[in-house]
């Protein structure tokens, strides 16, 4: 062995649901042992039953559980693991977290805690892009000024309608769109309020708001040593109030030039960071146009559509490079064949959208050729009703996109899930749309379609 791995003997997954399961089957491949950690209310969970040990660590409620960092770390030192592996959500972009994770001695499976908090404070975020050459809105650079007639000034300029945002937010969370000048004192008095209130931090910023742009975000990975590599984008438009529902890799209509350009800075600012291992840099898409809004520093819920494109295990290049293993991969080696769709399945009402929880009476998973299904549910399994409702993920492969729509369609009709409500139909529905069989709407097609509905 190497000076520089370390054996990754014992993995803590500090999650649950699909991802949870995700996790496992990676660390099963390279014969890592597994630490389930789970609430009381996750006790029949396929990865619990699967993990080599597990710990329950609390009541239901996150804040008890997935989110009780004493908990999860004491876990981790009764079970005598090296490693934790945060997921997404919960406490996967938490920086003191992450921290507490390495000076207890455990090898936290993400980035380093000053990249998640450099990427936590959307101005210092934007801040790095711009002085790598990504390119960013144009808005306040930096946090908004105290001084009324500075912003009036500066809004002017930009031209409205521009929006404000919390440094402290992200993912939706505390913005404000401004669309006339009258409104833009009282706007930035609100918005600081709540950004105080909500993050405890006041620093809000100012951007030009743009009207019908797609998202797409760029997936990167770093050795934390300098070396990084994109791969690909997805296009992540179909979404409702912030939650994506369909993803796709290669996002229509971009170019391989734009690919290569947009990757490239992505990449670029990776090495100014050292960042380490999955990241994923978050742009609105306009006329022809990347803006970089924010960066996630963990994997995502959508990777799988970009392993299917590039062939790349994400999850298991995260434990190789917390092993410390050197980046198998070459940017040149990278190759985005064919085309890949994800449909999340959720347990709630396809029309209202309320959660659907409770047992699951009988399950028939889709199949075939270009089919995955990343899912932890079974028949006989009841969907708590404390946490997120995704209880699968549909990814369809196809050569190219008309056959991997043809593909999730199949598997759409396919799949049974019997005893609560799915948003399966509304799936089926999206994708006979003449919109959706071109492709490239943008963020607001979805929100626009379901009021016809
Ligand atoms: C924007 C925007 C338009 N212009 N910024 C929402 C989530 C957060 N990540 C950033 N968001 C937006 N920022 C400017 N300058 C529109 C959104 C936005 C959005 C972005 C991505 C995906 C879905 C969205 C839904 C509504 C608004």
């Amino acid at each position: 062995m190497e000076s520089n791995t370390r054996k990754l003997d014992k993995v803590v997954i500090a999650n649950r649901g699909e991802i949870a399961l995700r996790i496992l089957r990676a660390c099963r491949e390279l014969d890592i042992k597994t630490v389930a950690v789970h609430s009381t209310a996750d006790r029949d969970l396929m990865h619990v039953r699967l993990a080599d040990e597990s710990v329950c660590i609390g009541n239901p409620s996150a804040s008890e559980s997935y989110l009780n960092m004493p908990a999860i770390i004491s876990a981790a030192e009764i079970t005598d693991a090296v490693a934790i592996h945060p997921g997404y959500g919960f406490l996967a972009e938490n920086a003191d977290f992450a921290e507490r994770v390495e000076t207890s001695g455990f090898v936290f499976i993400g980035p380093r805690p000053e990249s998640i908090r450099l990427m936590g404070d959307k101005v210092s975020a934007i801040a790095l892009m711009k002085e790598a050459g990504v390119p960013t809105v144009p808005g306040s650079d930096g946090v908004l000024s105290d001084d009324p007639e500075k912003n009036l000034k500066l809004a002017k300029k930009i031209a409205y309608p521009v929006i404000l945002k919390a440094a402290g937010g992200g993912g939706g969370r505390g913005m404000r769109i401004v669309h006339t000048e009258s409104h833009l004192l009282n706007a930035i008095a609100l918005t600081r309020n709540e950004s105080q209130m909500a993050f405890n931090n006041p620093a809000i910023y100012m951007e030009k708001f743009l009207e019908h742009p797609r998202h797409i975000e760029v997936q990167v990975f770093g050795n934390g040593e300098g070396r990084a590599i994109f791969l690909g984008e997805r296009d992540c438009s179909v979404q409702r109030r912030h939650q994506k529902i369909i993803e796709e890799a290669p996002a229509v209509d971009l170019s391989e030039k734009q690919r290569e350009a947009i990757g490239a800075l992505c990449v670029q600012a990776c090495r100014r960071m050292k960042y380490r291992g999955a990241g994923t840099f978050e742009f609105l898409y306009e006329d022809g146009k990347f803006y970089f809004i924010e960066m996630n520093t963990r994997i995502q819920v959508e990777h799988p559509v970009t392993e299917m494109v590039t062939g790349i295990d994400l999850v298991k290049e995260q434990l190789l490079n917390a092993s410390g293993q050197p980046l198998r991969y070459k940017q040149e080696n990278i190759k985005i064949q064919g085309h890949a769709i994800e449909c999340r399945i959720n347990a709630e009402d396809p029309l209202s959208f309320l959660p659907s929880p409770g047992l699951i009476t009988s399950y028939f998973a889709p199949g075939g050729p270009g089919i995955r299904v990343d899912s932890h549910i079974y028949a006989g399994y009841r969907v708590p009703p404390f946490y997120d409702s995704l209880i699968a993920k549909v990814i369809a492969y196809g050569e190219d996109r008309a056959s991997a729509l043809a593909r999730m369609k199949q598997a759409l009709e396919e799949i049974v899930i019997e005893g609560i409500k799915t948003n399966i139909p509304l799936h089926q529905k999206l994708l006979c749309e003449d919109a959706m069989i071109k492709g490239g709407v943008d963020i607001h097609y979805l929100e626009k379609k379901l009021q016809l509905f």
